[in-house]
């Protein structure tokens, strides 16, 4: 009966592990659950700051701009009246700590609409300003961008319109998702794995002696 709690024990040990190792959704936004308007302080799960706006396109506001690799909704980081030169941040900051890598993906394509845009993306120590002709649907497509850190800190992500327009950048399917560090195993799941062999290793017999 002790092996069996022992075996129970060992088994949630190899699921830690496997959790510890799974990738974990921090941020998923694709636009496409808001309702298509113009002049808007929020976003999904963003919003402007100082009093700025953007729009928010798809259906029968303007869907044709959200041009592929982008689909149903995205953002108009240019917005509609008042100030409409857009700083776009994640409503919630994502706590960065070292040793995860935070793999950050967005799409950004040009205006379509003839003028060149300047966006600034910003993300803990990640920063990159795209300028983009106006047809530029691809110069502004980022995929899975490592982002590490040496030191603990919390982060907005953030895309600011550096161009005085109402025809600003588009922006569509932003992601950040966590996994261990690099590529590779981090050292605690390692250890909780090998906790769980060791034990399995010791229960071996027993095991093999009640179904074999
Ligand atoms: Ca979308
Ligand atoms: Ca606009």
């Amino acid at each position: 009966m002790k092996r069996f709690y022992l075996l129970i024990v060992a088994s949630v040990l190899c699921g830690i592990a496997v959790y510890l190792r799974y990738p974990t959704t921090e941020l998923s936004e694709n636009f496409d659950g808001v309702k298509p308007e113009l002049t808007l302080e929020d976003a999904g799960a963003f919003h402007t700051l100082n009093g700025t706006n953007v729009d928010v396109l798809g259906s029968d506001l303007q869907a044709n701009l959200c041009a592929a690799p982008e689909s149903g909704n995205c953002v108009d980081l240019g917005g509609t009246g008042g100030n409409p030169q857009a700083t776009l941040q994640s409503m919630k900051p994502i706590d960065l700590e070292p040793g995860e890598t935070y793999r950050l993906s967005f799409q950004l394509i040009g205006s379509q609409r003839g003028n060149e845009t300047s966006t600034t993306v910003s993300f803990g120590p990640y920063r990159e300003t795209f300028v983009l002709e106006s047809g530029d649907n691809k110069s502004g497509i980022v995929k899975d961008a490592a982002v590490t850190v040496s030191e603990a800190q919390s982060a907005f992500l953030t895309f600011t319109n550096n161009t005085k327009t109402e025809e600003g950048a588009l922006l569509d399917n932003v992601s950040v998702v966590s996994t261990g560090a690099g590529s590779g195993v981090s050292a605690i799941s390692l250890l909780v794995v090998a906790a769980g062999c060791v034990l399995l290793f010791f229960l071996r017999p027993a095991w093999l002696g009640k179904v074999g």
